[in-house]
């Protein structure tokens, strides 16, 4: 690797418990908190995390939040503010996974001001980007990708660029038996690092870090991660294990 590899993942709402979720986390910080080559974080549901901060906090793991508000308080009914995020030591905001674009009607305008507020209160924005079935069908899916990234980095200044993660799922890879295949994803991930580039020039697009998420679990990440453009890993359902996570995290290594 030529950036410091990346795992994480995101219960999404797999896990449904509290209690479930606090002995989880301490399972995980058992099997990989103490490892230091590489950068790991975990995204419970909304009341789980300060459980989860708690169990993590003597350790290596970073925690986070699968979302944040568009705007900082108000009358938003059901929505968490940025402030609170930060209050409970998120260090990660997830935004745009393809669920939440898919069911809850996320734009990339939605994205581009979440990704601005998770930066204002010193968050690191996980942007999620990836083409569906029907874009790749239609050959279709760098227009997709392409048209995210320029929503996602609208305005960022070079020291933001740099706090950035670029999170790459396909959404037809996505729950699936199988991830996307190695050379697909390598090819992905160098356009996209091809982008920034045009628009923040080598130095931003080397340090960069641009991970893949979609159906990554310990037999698949071999391939992927020998990928020069590949950064890292976003895991789903194989991160509710951590088992699975630590043999996931070693392959990175
Ligand atoms: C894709 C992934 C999490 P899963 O959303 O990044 O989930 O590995 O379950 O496909």
């Amino acid at each position: 690797f030529m950036r410091k590899p990346l795992v994480g993942t995101s219960w999404k709402m797999h896990i449904h418990s509290i209690y479930r979720g606090e002995a989880l986390a301490e399972a995980m910080h058992r099997s990989v908190g103490h490892i230091e080559a590489v950068d790991m974080f975990v995204l419970p549901t909304f009341p789980l995390i300060s459980k989860v901060a708690n169990k993590l906090k003597s350790g290596n793991i970073k925690w986070g939040a699968q979302n944040i508000c568009i705007a900082e308080s108000g009358a938003f009914t059901g929505e968490v503010p940025p402030l609170s995020l930060k209050e409970l030591g998120c260090s990660y905001i997830e935004i745009g996974h393809a669920e939440r674009r898919a069911m809850f009607g996320e734009t990339d305008k939605d994205v581009y001001k979440k990704i601005r507020l998770s930066l204002e209160y010193d968050m690191t924005p996980v942007i999620c980007i990836g083409e569906t079935e029907e874009d790749k069908r239609e050959h279709v899916g760098n227009v997709r990708v392409h048209t995210q990234i320029l929503w996602a980095l609208n305005g960022l200044q070079i020291e933001e660029m740099k706090k950035i993660i670029l999170a790459y799922e396909p959404v037809w890879a996505i729950g699936q038996a199988e991830a996307a295949s190695a050379d697909y994803v390598e090819n992905i991930h160098g356009y996209i690092r091809s982008i920034v580039e045009k628009e923040y020039g080598k130095d931003v697009a080397q340090e960069i870090r641009i991970i893949y998420g979609g159906s990554v679990s310990p037999d698949n990440t071999g391939p992927l991660t020998k990928q020069e453009n590949v950064d890292g890993l976003f895991v789903g359902r194989f991160g509710l294990s951590s088992e699975n996570f630590y043999q996931i995290v070693k392959t990175t290594m």
